[in-house]
């Protein structure tokens, strides 16, 4: 046993390690008297446990309150904090501001359930059975950093949007609390129509004094926004003062028109809504001393809700915005961080903060790494050279596809180049056309690109809804679109193959089933939504089933293959 006596600083703090090494936490002789008084005790206790091999270093270092806040459906760039001047987000800012901002933060799978159920469980979407669709049974055996945490002293809860679509049962069928305890009373009168009446804020300020009222327990906070999930109100942001020039770019992927800029500011006010309640929540903390010893996340699930975006694989789909603000473990403030980072790091970061070192039973062995190394560091920039690469994927999101079918993609960034491979080229990325493109959501945007194609206007429908080749590949500094295909390139031949053979030795490594032949099995587990459950066979046999997530002229009159 190694005992290093310190000032019990707290980057020295953070930065140890777990394992068999124990810190003893002292204090130094130009500590203040009182400061002194008021601590000596709680340290000789946790001095105590910690010889007596009770507790592990981060619940000696005062482990930290977590704040977990995500919006849904939020593209990574939209934020002042990215140079962006059409969504504006003075509090995701002061965030990243006062911590990092990260650059290259992706989900490995860009649809809510499986996004979040990686973000919960620390594995990537193909180690999670069921769990890996969207609107699915969530295994009970992958239990959640919020679980284990609770099982570690930690007082839970959340508001608004924790995981799903779908059902999260424990063993005897009773429903989990996956994001903890849900706290969903307060209601406000929303800014919008469409924007939730959920208070997000005054529910957090009731679950923070009922956390508090238990002197020395931390708490972790999920703040699950709906926002800018659809439907939007029409129009509002024109209504709230902003103007169609204020967009300073349209993706390449859609028609730069007056419909699609519309679009995109009504999006942008619920992503305002969501930021706005994250500096109402900011504001609750300082005000209640604790915003320095919480460590805050913001970010979002995946993508916009626009046609070739959320649901897809491109790189809009799955790079995310994400700012992290923890003035105790975080070295230095301000710092912007260009180091691949993917969801499934989320859970053994939160872990290694709450000094939780064993996963069993509550939860299964972890993919992602702590984000620990780029926190102790002082660096901007590329903190770990190895943190050079996340993968991403995808199975069964929206129905509407014969036999209930997804559409399997595993991909790779790396390098600022993304390649893609499509396992199942015959089927249609977006859901079938003549059952309305389910695992696309309605939308002006998405409507004036399916109108284009039957006035025989086909670009941009082959863009967002058409068939796809078996590879792509993008070089992403000079197309982040993802409009220009590399994948046949004699030039690009060499790094395609370097690429997909790192990707699939990865996937092998992890177990994905699809690497063995057996990826089948995603599309063969049950669909959680009984009253869509088979739409392709229901709707085409004439029976009147309603997604109402897309629109009746999203629905083509015919097969289009
Ligand atoms: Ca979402």
């Amino acid at each position: 046993m190694n005992i290093r006596l310190g000032s019990g600083s707290i980057p020295e703090v953070v930065g140890a390690h777990f394992g068999c090494t124990v810190y003893l936490l002292t204090f130094t002789l130009g500590h203040m008297y009182q400061s002194l008084m008021h601590t000596l005790a709680k340290r000789f206790i946790v001095s105590f446990l910690l010889l007596s091999g009770w507790l592990s270093l981060g619940q000696a270092a005062e482990r930290p309150n977590i704040l977990f806040a995500i919006a849904d459906d939020w593209s990574f760039g939209h934020a002042g904090a990215y140079d962006c001047d059409w969504v504006r987000t003075p509090a995701f800012d002061r965030v990243a501001g006062e911590g990092i901002l990260f650059h290259r933060a992706y989900t490995p799978n860009a649809k809510c359930a499986p996004s979040r159920a990686i973000i919960l469980t620390g594995r990537n979407s193909w180690q999670l059975d069921q769990a890996g669709n969207h609107m699915t049974f969530f295994p009970a055996k992958f239990g959640s950093w919020m679980e284990l945490l609770k099982a570690n002293g930690y007082s839970t809860g959340y508001t608004g949007k924790g995981w799903g679509p779908g059902f999260a049962n424990d063993a005897s069928r009773k429903p989990r609390k996956v994001t903890g305890q849900a706290w969903q009373k307060q209601k406000a009168k929303p800014p919008a129509r469409a924007i939730s009446n959920n208070d997000y804020a005054g529910n957090f300020a009731e679950f923070l004094v009922g956390a508090n009222s238990v002197e020395g327990r931390p708490w972790a906070f999920w703040y699950g926004a709906s926002e800018p999930h659809r439907g939007y109100e029409s129009g509002v942001g024109r209504r709230m003062g902003k103007k169609l020039s204020d967009i300073d770019r349209v993706p390449k992927y859609w028609p730069d028109n007056e419909v699609i800029r519309n679009d995109m500011l009504d999006y942008s006010i619920e992503v305002e809504h969501f930021d706005n309640h994250l500096g109402k929540i900011l504001a609750a903390l300082e005000a209640a001393g604790q915003l320095d010893n919480t460590l805050i996340v913001a970010t979002s699930d995946h993508g916009m809700p626009f046609p070739r975006v959320k649901g897809q694989a491109y790189e809009a789909s799955n790079h995310i915005p994400l700012a992290i603000r923890w003035p105790g473990g975080i070295n230095g403030s301000g710092r912007v961080v260009a180091d691949y980072v993917s969801f499934a790091d989320i859970a053994p970061t939160f872990l290694e903060a709450a000094g939780v070192a064993k996963l069993a039973p509550i939860m299964q062995p972890l993919s992602g790494r702590s984000l620990f190394d780029i926190f102790r560091s002082p660096k901007s920039g590329q903190v770990t050279a190895s943190r050079d690469h996340v993968l991403i994927g995808k199975e069964r999101h929206d129905i509407g596809r014969p036999n209930n079918w997804g559409y399997p993609i595993r991909g790779i960034v790396k390098d600022n180049q993304l390649y893609l491979h499509n396992f199942k080229t015959d089927r249609w990325p977006g859901g079938n056309p003549e059952t309305g493109y389910l695992n696309c959501d309605g939308s002006p945007t998405k409507s004036l690109i399916l109108t284009q194609r039957r006035e025989g206007l086909y670009h941009f429908w082959n863009l967002n809804f058409g068939k796809r080749p078996e590879e792509e590949l993008f070089e992403l500094n000079s197309d982040a679109d993802c409009v220009k295909n590399l994948a046949k390139s004699k030039p690009h031949s060499e790094l395609k193959a370097a690429l997909k053979e790192q990707l699939f030795a990865e996937l092998r490594e992890q177990g994905d089933p699809r690497m063995f032949g057996k990826g089948d099995v995603f599309d063969n587990y049950p669909y959680s939504g009984k009253l869509t459950d088979n739409f392709y066979r229901r709707y085409m046999g004439g029976e009147k089933v309603r997604a109402g997530w897309v629109r009746l002229t999203d629905f083509e009159k015919e097969k289009l293959d």
